[in-house]
Parts: C-alpha cells; sequence; structure tokens
C-alpha cells in the first residue's frame, strides 16, 4: 500500500524539464567512509533517485566523475573538497549538514557533507526533498543546522501493546517476538524519523510500568536500540518512580535513602552496559496517581536530582515533566504546574530538562501558551506537544497541528522583552541553555498508513520539521509534504494546502471556539460533553471549564478571578487580563462573561458563540468539497480514506455545534441567530450517547 511509505514515495519526476535538468546533473554516487550510516544514505540516495529519476544509478562511481554526487564526512573527504567546504562546515553543528554544487573546470559535482555520519545522511534527505518538491539543484550552496538538540517522540505504548491515546492501531513494539524477531516496521520507523531529523524516541508510556526497567525487557529495548542507532536516533524510557519496590524488592522509593540511590545507580549501569548511548528517563511523577518523591515528603527537585544523579556518569539526561495538577489545590488547574515548579527553577542538577505542554490544561485544540515558558530562566524547558489528537478528532478528524505549534512557538513571553518568544525558550536561545529539547506525542500505531488519518502523517512530519527549525513556517511544512506524499500539480497544492491551514481553525471552532476548552465527553475525550459534572475531582468535570450558567459563560483566570494571568510577564498578563485587549480566540480561557457582551464585531457573546459553531461546520463541508475534486492526483485508497473521513468529521463537526449550542442554551435563553441552522435532535439524545469502547482511553 503506497501511505505506508508515507512522505518518501520517490515518484518519478513528471516535469520533463525538471526532469531532464536532474537527470543530466546527477549520473553516479560516491560515497566516503564505510559505516552503517553511510551505507543507509547511500542505499536511501539510490532508492531516492531511482524512483525520482527511473531508472537506476551507479552508486560506486569514481570520485573525480563530473556529475557525481558525492557523500561523506567532512574528515573522511579529499583535501580538495575539505579546503572547498571549509567556511560551510565550519558554520553547522555536529547534526548539521551542508549541500553545494562544486564547479572545478569542466567537472561539476553535487557535496553532502557533515560533522557526522547522521549528518550527512540529514543532509541526503534534505537533497532528496529538494528532487521530491521539483526544487532546482542547479547551483546549490545549502548549510542547515538543527537549533533544538533533542528531538523526540514520546510514545504512550503499553507493554500490552495497547496506546494510551492512541488512534492508530496498537504498539509498533512487539515483545513478546523481541529481541529475537526484528520487524521491517522497526526500521522503516527509524527511516522515516531520520528523514525528518528526529533523534530520540521514548519508547514506553509516561503512565509507566517498571518491568520495562528488568533485564528481560532491557533486552528487547537494546534490541530496539541497535536497529535505531544507525539512523541517529537514542532510545530513551519511562522510569516508574516506584521501581526499586516493585522490581528491587526495596521497601521504599525515597529519593534521600541511599539503599534507593543505589538502586537507580546501578540500574542505570545495568542499561548503559547494554545501551551505551542511552539516552535516559522520563519521568511522570505524583500526577494522575503515579508514585513520586511528594509520596515520602520529598519534592520534583529532589527526584529528578536522585536519578540524575544515576545517569549522569554515562552522559544521560533526566525529563522531568511537569504536568501535575493536585486533588487538593484545584481553584485553578491551569496555575498549578507553575505553582509547583517556579520555586524550583535553577536548583535541578545541569543534566535535568523540564518538559511542559505547551498549554496549561492539557493538548486542547487551543490553549494560550503555558506560563512556566519564560518563568524559569535557569531550568532548561522543553516543549511536548501532543501529534497524537486525543482531544481533536482522533485518527478520524482531519486537523493540521503545525498550524497549532507554530501559534505556540511563535507566542511572546516578554520573559526577557519583546520578542522572547516560545521559539526562542525552548531552543535555548533567549537563556543560552545547553540542553535543549522537543518532544511530541506519538500519533504511531500499527495501522497500515501508520497514523490512522492519511492527513494525520503531515503532524508527524510537521512536528519533525518544527523541531529541527522551530522557526519555520507551518506554510512551507504544508506545502513540502503534499508534494512528498501526493503530487507537485499546483491545481492540487494549492486548495488542498489551504484546506490543511484552516483545517486547525476549524476543528477550534466546531469544538471549542472563542476560548472554551476542556468540554469533551469524560474519560475518552470524543464527542461533546459540555454537561458532564459528576466525576470525582472538580477539574475533571467540562462543566468547571465553561462555568456558563445565567449571567454568561467562561473561567474567569483575570485579575478578579483566580488571577492565573498574573503567572505571565507583566506586559502579557495585562493583555489577558483586560477584556478589551484579551486576544477574542482566548476570551474565555481568562474572563467569564454576559451573554450580552458584545464582541469587536458587534455581535453578542452568545450570537457570536453560534456563529463560531457554525462556521465550523461550514468550513468542514467547504473541506469535503475541495476534496472532492482531488480525485486526479491522489491514488484511489487515500482518495476514498480521507473523503470517507471527511463525511464522518462533517457529521461530527455539526455533532459538536448542536450538542454546544442546545447546552450552552439553557443557560443563555436566546434563540439561534440567523445563519445557524436548527438542531435535529435532542439535548437529551446527545446527552444519551456512549462510547464505551472508544479507542485509546
Ligand atoms: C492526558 C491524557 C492522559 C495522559 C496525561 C499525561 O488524558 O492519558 O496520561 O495527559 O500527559 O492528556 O500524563
Amino acid at each position: 500500500q503506497k501511505d505506508y511509505k508515507l512522505w518518501l514515495q520517490y515518484n518519478k519526476v513528471t516535469n520533463s524539464k525538471i526532469l531532464n535538468e536532474y537527470q543530466s546533473a546527477i549520473k553516479g554516487i560516491h560515497a566516503f567512509g564505510k559505516s552503517e550510516t553511510i551505507a543507509i544514505a547511500n542505499k536511501e540516495l539510490q532508492q531516492g533517485l531511482s524512483g525520482l529519476l527511473g531508472h537506476e544509478i551507479n552508486s560506486s562511481t569514481n570520485e573525480n566523475t563530473t556529475n557525481t554526487l558525492v557523500l561523506g564526512t567532512v574528515n573522511q573527504l579529499s583535501t580538495v573538497l575539505q579546503q572547498n567546504t571549509k567556511k560551510e562546515t565550519a558554520s553547522i553543528n555536529n547534526e548539521g549538514f551542508v549541500i553545494k554544487t562544486i564547479q572545478s573546470g569542466n567537472k561539476k559535482q553535487i557535496l553532502i557533507t557533515a560533522k557526522t555520519d547522521t549528518g550527512v545522511l540529514y543532509g541526503v534527505f534534505h537533497f532528496l526533498k529538494l528532487l521530491q518538491t521539483n526544487q532546482s539543484i542547479e547551483n546549490l550552496a545549502i548549510t542547515d543546522s538543527p537549533r533544538i538538540n533533542i528531538r523526540m517522540l514520546n510514545h504512550w505504548d503499553n507493554l500490552d501493546r495497547t496506546v494510551e491515546r492512541g488512534y492508530a492501531g496498537f504498539s509498533l513494539w512487539n515483545w513478546q517476538k523481541l529481541p529475537e524477531f526484528i520487524d521491517q516496521r522497526y526500521i522503516d520507523y527509524a527511516r522515516a524519523n531520520a528523514s525528518i531529523g528526529i533523534n530520540g524516541t521514548v519508547i514506553n508510556n509516561v503512565n509507566a510500568n517498571a518491568l520495562i526497567l528488568t533485564p528481560q525487557y532491557l533486552e528487547k529495548v537494546e534490541a530496539l536500540a541497535k536497529v535505531f542507532r544507525p539512523y541517529g536516533i537514542k532510545v530513551y524510557l519511562t522510569a516508574r518512580f516506584s521501581a526499586p519496590i516493585e522490581i528491587g524488592k526495596l521497601k521504599t522509593a525515597d529519593p534521600y535513602d541511599v539503599e534507593v540511590q543505589k538502586w537507580w545507580k546501578d540500574k542505570a549501569a545495568e542499561i548503559y552496559a547494554r545501551i551505551p548511548d542511552f539516552g535516559g528517563f522520563l519521568v511522570k511523577a505524583n500526577s494522575e496517581g503515579q508514585p513520586g518523591p511528594q509520596n515520602y515528603g520529598r519534592n520534583h527537585v529532589d527526584g529528578a536530582n536522585m536519578l540524575a544523579d544515576a545517569v549522569a556518569p554515562f552522559g544521560g539526561i533526566v525529563m522531568w515533566r511537569a504536568f501535575v495538577y493536585s486533588e487538593h489545590d484545584a481553584d485553578d488547574r491551569a496555575k498549578q504546574a507553575y505553582s509547583e515548579f517556579v520555586p524550583y527553577d535553577g536548583k535541578f542538577r545541569d543534566n535535568v530538562i523540564v518538559q511542559v505542554k505547551n498549554g496549561a490544561i492539557d493538548f486542547q485544540p487551543r490553549e494560550p501558551f503555558h506560563p512556566m515558558f519564560g518563568a524559569m530562566p535557569k531550568t532548561p524547558l522543553m516543549m511536548e506537544f501532543q501529534v497524537t489528537q486525543e482531544y481533536l478528532g482522533f485518527s478520524t478528524h482531519l486537523v493540521y497541528l503545525p498550524k497549532l505549534y507554530q501559534e505556540v512557538l511563535e507566542s511572546d513571553t516578554y520573559s526577557k522583552g519583546k520578542g522572547s518568544t516560545v521559539a526562542k525558550i525552548i531552543d535555548g536561545s533567549l537563556d543560552n541553555h545547553k540542553i535543549t529539547g522537543i518532544a511530541g506525542v506519538a500519533n504511531i500505531g500499527n495501522d497500515l498508513n501508520w497514523t490512522g488519518h492519511p492527513f494525520a502523517q503531515a503532524n508527524w512530519y510537521g512536528f519533525g520539521r518544527l523541531a529541527w527549525n522551530p522557526y519555520e513556517d507551518s506554510k512551507t511544512i504544508a506545502e513540502d509534504w503534499l508534494r512528498m506524499t501526493f503530487s507537485n500539480e499546483e491545481k492540487f497544492i494549492k486548495p488542498v494546502k489551504e484546506m490543511m491551514l484552516e483545517s486547525r481553525e476549524a476543528v477550534v471552532n466546531y469544538m471549542t471556539p472563542l476560548g472554551l476548552h476542556h468540554i469533551m465527553d469524560t474519560g475518552h475525550h470524543y464527542g461533546p460533553g459540555p454537561w458532564v459534572s459528576n466525576l470525582s475531582r472538580p477539574e475533571w468535570n467540562p462543566t468547571y471549564y465553561h462555568k456558563a450558567d445565567k449571567n454568561g459563560i467562561g473561567f474567569d483566570r483575570s485579575s478578579t478571578g483566580s488571577n492565573a494571568t498574573a503567572q505571565y510577564a507583566p506586559e502579557v498578563a495585562k493583555m489577558f487580563d483586560n477584556t478589551a485587549t484579551c486576544p477574542e480566540k482566548d476570551l474565555l480561557w481568562f474572563h467569564h462573561l454576559s451573554w450580552d457582551y458584545k464582541l469587536k464585531n458587534g455581535e453578542t457573546l452568545w450570537n457570536s458563540l453560534a456563529l463560531k459553531y457554525q462556521e465550523g461546520v461550514n468550513q468542514v463541508a467547504a473541506m469535503n468539497t475541495t476534496w472532492n475534486t482531488m480525485g486526479n492526483y491522489v491514488d484511489e485508497v487515500p482518495f476514498k480514506e480521507v473523503q470517507m473521513l471527511l463525511n464522518i468529521q462533517h457529521k461530527e463537526a455539526k455533532w459538536w455545534r448542536d450538542a454546544c449550542l442546545l447546552y450552552f442554551q439553557q443557560y443563555s435563553g436566546k434563540e439561534l441567530p440567523k445563519g445557524v441552522e436548527k438542531p435535529t435532535q435532542t439535548l437529551s439524545y446527545f446527552k444519551s450517547l456512549k462510547f464505551p469502547f472508544a479507542p485509546g482511553n
């Protein structure tokens, strides 16, 4: 099946002028160096070029022949080539690459070089992308380096192969057959990740099982690490804080206990003996029932530093998650992570990085950036985005997430004055951090097309691209992805790109417009559930988040309410705090406003809300119309799949609109404005819907 190949289709170039240019510029390949990674890079070039150019390319051409593609690390190159690229190679980092056209006399060659083998591999994928997207390779002078060191996927995969919040089948990792049986998929997975520069993977769930740290499983992890290594990908594991008790037979997991400290040190040594380049641990502690240092009266710093000391001798790191909210202090869940973590700024070991979700609640269709970004200058913070669509229609809805990521990365924290964007915090440039990182909660499973929805591949792809360069425009990424995956025809690219770019705003509109959030149905988070109010913890209930009543709707997080706005830098706090300056897209996130409150367009809040829900439905209808005319550019299977999925999305967008508007109407007591379709079902019908086997829960 074609869509298994992701964005690495390598279809023959259809534009004959461009094809001629490529064919005459590339007659052979010469690779310097013999490492496994260079062999992979060489093979990728052969495979890619034979597809794109329509014929095989000799992969052992003499290095001096004209029109040869030359690749290798700088120190393997001939002296002439080294001299020729001195300036460029001096400007790249260890994972960066140089692609340069070198002309001497009648000889013309394209050189792909880097400081490391992995850099060469990245350069090769970049070069192939140029061809896949039909760009000129006439006079190349490209230098590129990743801006963030750790660019990783977080798999929420359980050892029984279910995937928490996974909507694309079961886990890729076949634990039962590992270590002996290496599924081809592990290799294809590594290759796809390398093609977008992803260099780390946490292979198990943050809600961790300690068994992964036993020899029986470490042997399997070692086998995966061996597959991933030549692709430049390091393996990381989640560490269950109570593992010393569960698998170590100790009485406690108290980080102050010397036996516990020793247990983790020994465990780290055991892991590194098997996997010398093991990346380190990711930890979810004292959150949603997971054990942690607070169980022993200790704090996050105590816990993180103990683990950091265990892995430090081997160059490992600890990624300590900031996704915490406690039962006892639920006045505003949005404030809790900041309150718990900011006092510890500067107290973590050098090899600890705190992993923060993009927003303060939980991967909503839209959230203002997390106030921790900018508030802990002495601590490296890494970004956690969700690629899997837990709150965004699972793998049923087409939502192009790089738009969301870009919005967050571009947000200005003002932590060091104007221009202190989130991107500058996580790439370390603002506060001068050495370790920098970004994680995406993977949307990958064993579905034939990896991600369930064919367009969800774009979210994996786009996450990788933004991890490499958090300043890149999501438009460019969408266009590249479309060209590489489907077609270079302008008549296809233009409308479909627009559809992708609009899809994120569409989902916000039909699910949670104007700053609403967390009104999804309970547990599985599938479909609307704004009425849910019976869960044991207040902040698990949608009613807690929208606070709709006769007087209005929205969560007052301004200085007259929970004062969460004060967690931002003064400039930002002021902007959010005042209804006149608060962006309307975030209005109900920060303010509780009357149904008659007038928005900038002169409409009342009630009317605007209703019109936004309708707009979302209309946007999905337009996506359907666009896609229906694209049959000529896309293979039959993905074409039909997307068509069916868009139909479901349209139906579900209406479901969201009707259920939410009927529910809120009970409080507003107002008619639906003109232009908003009348619901065809009653509120009690929507409330009665149950989804006992919704996936991913
Ligand atoms: C929430 C998910 C839950 C995760 C949790 C987390 O609902 O399944 O375990 O985040 O990130 O979004 O730890």
